[in-house]
């Protein structure tokens, strides 16, 4: 056996996502944990997806995968905003949706609103490759915030883009999805902007997603959901929601607006974002038209 072999053995134990009698779980190697003055906070090391994060225990991000996640989330909106000068993460405390932002020049300001300033220190000193150098990109606006007061306190009309990146349905993140907090997103997002969320897994949680997608659907003029992996995440099934209230802008990327940056993708295409728009399984399907 080899050394590094022998110590993995010894040093790395499970960390597991319960949800509904089922765990998902990687091996690793604790890095850091705390509790912050909003949730616990742990970083691992794993030997398949590199560091990981994980908030009150459930899988936010790791190394490997998180371009599944983060891409799917950005390029569907900011390739397809009539404008993207101005954008407004709330959450996306890693960093990975920042940089995602970033690879726009099109983008001029971009306010990341993150309430646990904790997630920003930690993730920026074990996972710096998440956020790389959009860190120090002179666009990017940190703001130690609620999101939720945030938008409520935003002028009308005022983002290009809006994403949510927050965590799952409770603790800090639990106002990101409530109706109000849709209705301002609508009300601060430009006419002819796109507005983007996670919205969970179409397997583990689906009335989560179903719901989120109902609500949405009563406030914004359109409103699509879209379908991909993300390996760690429970039943690696996730989900996307994009809206807009002019048309569904969000179907049909710009062509050129990220022909400088292809190089950057690892799932988005514009023909992935074209024909996922369009993958959706029967059972969502007749759940979603019924
Ligand atoms: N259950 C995981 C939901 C995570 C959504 N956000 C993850 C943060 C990655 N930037």
């Amino acid at each position: 056996m080899l050394i590094q072999d022998l110590y993995r053995k010894i040093f790395t134990t499970w960390f597991d996502e319960y949800q509904n009698e089922t765990r998902y779980g990687i091996k690793g190697k604790l890095i850091i944990t705390e509790q912050s003055n909003y949730q616990k906070i742990t970083i691992i090391e794993t030997k398949k997806y590199g560091k990981a994060l994980l908030l009150d225990n459930c899988w936010m991000t790791t190394e490997k995968e998180e371009k599944s996640y983060h891409e799917s989330l950005v390029h569907p909106a900011l390739s397809t905003a009539k404008e993207i000068r101005k954008v407004l993460i709330i959450g996306g405390g890693d960093g990975g949706a920042v940089r995602e932002c970033l690879l726009y020049n099109e983008v001029k300001h971009l306010d990341l609103v993150e309430i646990d300033n904790r997630v920003i220190e930690l993730c920026q000193e074990y996972l710096p490759g998440l956020g790389g150098i959009a860190w120090e990109d002179p666009r990017l606006n940190i703001k130690i915030k609620d999101g939720v007061k945030w938008v409520m306190e935003a002028k009308d009309q005022s983002y290009d883009v809006i994403i949510v990146d927050g965590s799952d349905p409770k603790g800090p993140a639990l106002g990101l999805f409530n109706k109000e907090f849709f209705q301002n997103c609508h009300r601060i997002l430009k006419t002819g902007g796109v507005f983007a969320t996670q919205s969970e897994s179409p397997k583990t949680f689906l009335n989560i997603h179903l719901e989120m997608l109902k609500i949405i659907r009563q406030i914004f003029k359109y409103a699509e959901p879209l379908y991909g992996n993300v390996p760690i995440y429970p039943s690696g099934y996730w989900s996307w929601i994009f809206a807009t209230k002019d048309k569904p802008r969000y179907l049909e990327p710009i062509p050129q607006r990220t022909e400088g940056i292809k190089t950057e993708f690892n799932i988005w295409s514009i023909n992935w974002q074209r024909h996922a728009f369009k993958a959706m399984p029967a059972y969502l399907e007749k759940l979603i038209n019924k």
